[in-house]
């Protein structure tokens, strides 16, 4: 059978820069069954300018498929990405009449059958894992045998849905057949797509969770057994991937990477002995690292892990039900080690859980604002919301409404271009608040749908890059982090009070389109947007804080700030929790910045010290300035910095 997977195009939330692996895990196994894999990855065409993002999108994509000759096709979903296979699906179905459509992956997770019952251009519903399922429904098509007896599906019986038996998740995960990469495109045109950035392949080392947090459909899907690859076999995907050239770094998976200790120890040991150099980074709970483990992930090219949070307050994470998850974990002291242990971190967080208090967000943000300063620490944050799979739907479910303007969290990437959502597929999501529950929001007492949006979409960049500036902002101000971020957020928004109304003209939102529309900064015009913002409020604190993170955020190699006020007894107040300062700083104070890889260093230097960096920069031009000037001086003074700033 010549069989055609599809990623449909949707917008990437994170920069379009991987392939959707479960596609390629299954055109490997079709075609160890002896069928013809294709793959179309529309979101990648999307991107990079290949398709019409407009009203013809869906239309132009359905004439690829059909130029690619397919004898079945294969859609593959997230949810966010649902509208859109649906409705390419039922595009399809009036262009190849007679062509079986299979949908697959996380978007229909517990929807199967009310997506058979009223999509009628879809033919079948893998449940769950598909590794097993794909091939022997291909087989019994090309069989022409009924796929009634394949279990894990849901079919379409006398129009009705008709479930198979079901399928136990797989015993041993090294049965699976290692992606078929040759189908996909390479590293370079993914990269390309992303804007040049990187190239971030994905890697399938385990699946499934023991946990079974209220937000997360992970235990549902993949079942509440980790299983893993074995070393040997998990070294062999890495050096899979290593072959394909211009490949930058891998992204594990798993979920629970570090559940299994022991395997990951030994993943670590076997790649690094088969000189395995590829960089790659991975997602775990706070709770399952430690520092030998940190660093031994580390030694094998480990990078950054991202770590669910989720929440600094006991209630919410009982709330959330973050299995046995210790309220008394010490995050901040974990991070740290993580640091020391010279790992990056992103911190996950979120914010509407059902139940939460406003002092809870602000918990959160304080949370995020104190570990922000922590090196190689990034932020991220969420907005609860609920789907099928994660059991909150029913309960919630009179609750959940539609918000116009306002995406929620576990669809962000559906519109494309952003408020350009096909008319199709608006009304798709509007007449189906089940299969379509996740698109759906639910009122907070504290904050309403707008404010959570905003505060969910920017706060993470906002205090990743000016964590002491909103804290010393919010304090001059006498409001909290919360209140401070939403003034903000919320004049951005609206645009029309000074100084929004000027400034917004010129920024971008996170897709490089006018901000007008999009009202999710991107990082760059968050920070310049938020610093103007502090600096109307004249608190002199204030200001030194934001010129000097804006100084450490700016840094892309190593120079010499000299402000006019010495920024950095203020930092150590604040890191020290010691604000506000007993006095303010009147001094001017020069500052070295050094980066090396992701970390920004910040040196201060005496006045000695600053005039021999300049001197050994440009020494012609220092002499110019300073022609009574001691040159030795200068020269030993330097050889002093550059030993000090080698052993940093
Ligand atoms: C990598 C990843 C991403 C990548 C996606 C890269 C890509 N091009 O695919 C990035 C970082 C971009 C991303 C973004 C988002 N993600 Co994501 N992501 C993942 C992650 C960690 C791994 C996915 C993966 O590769 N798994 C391994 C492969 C082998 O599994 P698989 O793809 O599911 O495929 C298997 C089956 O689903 C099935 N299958 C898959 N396709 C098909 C097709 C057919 C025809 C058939 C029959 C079967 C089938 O068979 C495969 C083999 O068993 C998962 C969590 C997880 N562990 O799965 C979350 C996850 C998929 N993401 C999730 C979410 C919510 C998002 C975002 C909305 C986050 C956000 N708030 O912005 C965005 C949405 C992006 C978008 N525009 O759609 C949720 C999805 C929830 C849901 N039910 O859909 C997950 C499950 C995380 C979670 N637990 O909450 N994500
Ligand atoms: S959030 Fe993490 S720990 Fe909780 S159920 Fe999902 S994968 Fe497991």
């Amino acid at each position: 059978v010549r069989v055609l997977l599809i990623q449909p195009p949707h917008r990437d939330t994170f920069g379009y820069s991987m392939p959707p692996l479960g596609p390629l895990h299954l055109a490997a196994s079709a075609r160890r069954h002896g069928h013809e894999p294709l793959f179309l990855d529309l979101a990648l065409l999307l991107r990079r300018g290949d398709l019409p993002a407009d009203a013809d999108l869906i239309e132009t994509c359905a004439e690829r498929v059909v130029l690619a000759r397919p004898d079945v096709v294969g859609l593959t979903s997230m949810v966010s990405s649902l509208p859109a296979a649906l409705h390419l699906a039922a595009c399809l179905r009036r262009r190849l009449p007679t062509v079986p459509l299979i949908l697959g992956g996380q978007g229909p997770e517990q929807v199967e059958e009310a997506v058979i019952a009223r999509h009628p251009a879809v033919d079948a519903v893998a449940v769950g894992e598909a590794d097993e399922t794909f091939p022997q429904w291909l087989d019994a098509l090309a069989a022409g045998t009924d796929p009634v007896d394949v279990p894990g599906l849901v079919l379409r019986r006398d129009g009705r849905p008709f479930r198979t038996a079901a399928r136990a998740p797989l015993a041993d995960l090294d049965a699976v057949d290692p992606p078929a990469w040759d189908v996909a495109e390479s590293p370079a045109a993914y990269r390309q797509a992303a804007g040049g950035d990187e190239a971030l392949f994905p890697i399938d080392l385990g699946r499934g969770c023991t946990y079974s947090c209220a937000f997360c459909t992970t235990p549902v899907f993949w079942g509440r057994r980790a299983r893993q690859l074995s070393p040997a076999r998990a070294a062999d995907e890495f050096d899979r991937l290593a072959a394909l050239e211009g490949l930058d770094t891998v992204y594990v998976t798993h979920d629970l990477f570090t559940v299994d200790r022991e395997n990951v120890l030994a993943i670590c040991t076997e790649k690094r002995a088969r000189g395995n150099a590829l960089p790659w980074e991975c997602r775990t709970r706070l709770d399952l690292v430690d520092e030998q483990l940190l660093v031994a992930l580390r030694d094998a090219g480990c990078r950054r892990i991202l770590y669910g949070v989720e929440s600094d307050t006991p209630s919410v994470l009982e709330l959330v039900d973050k299995g046995g998850r210790s309220a008394q974990l010490d995050v901040r002291g974990a991070l740290a080690m993580a640091a020391r242990a010279g790992m990056a971190s992103i911190v996950g967080t979120m914010a509407g859980v059902p139940g939460e208090t406003e002092s809870d967000v602000e918990a959160n943000l304080r949370l995020m604002a104190e570990v922000a300063v922590i090196d190689g620490v990034s932020l991220s944050m969420h907005w609860f919301n609920v789907l099928p799979g994660n059991g909150q739907a029913a309960a919630v479910q009179g609750e959940l409404h539609l918000h116009p303007g306002v995406h929620a969290d576990l669809v962000r990437g559906h519109d494309l271009p952003p408020g350009r959502v096909p008319a199709e597929q608006r009304a798709l999501i509007a007449e189906d608040p089940e299969v379509f529950a996740a698109f759906r929001v639910f009122p907070q007492p504290h904050a309403d749908e707008t404010s959570l949006y905003l505060l969910t979409r920017n706060a993470h960049l906002l205090l990743e890059v000016l964590p002491r500036t909103v804290r010393a902002l919010a304090h001059a101000r006498g409001a909290t982090l919360l209140g401070t971020l939403l003034t903000f957020l919320r004049g951005a928004w609206a645009g029309t009070e000074a100084p929004f109304a000027t400034l917004l003209a010129n920024e971008r939102g996170e897709h490089g389109e006018p901000f007008v529309e999009a009202r999710v900064l991107d990082r760059e015009s968050g920070v310049r947007l938020l610093s103007h913002w502090a600096s109307t409020a004249g608190d002199p604190a204030v200001d030194a804080l934001r010129a000097y993170e804006r100084a450490l955020f700016e840094t892309d190699a190593t120079h010499l700030v000299r402000f006019d006020v010495d920024p950095l007894p203020l930092v150590r107040a604040m890191d020290a929790g010691d604000w506000p300062p007993e006095a303010l700083p009147t001094r001017p104070g020069a500052v070295l910045f050094t980066r090396r890889g992701d970390a920004v260093r910040a040196h201060a230097l005496s006045e000695p010290l600053a005039e021999a960096y300049e001197w050994q920069l440009d020494p012609e031009a220092h002499r110019a300035r300073h022609p009574d000037g001691d040159e030795q001086t200068w020269a030993r003074a330097w050889a002093v910095l550059e030993e000090h700033l080698r052993g940093s």
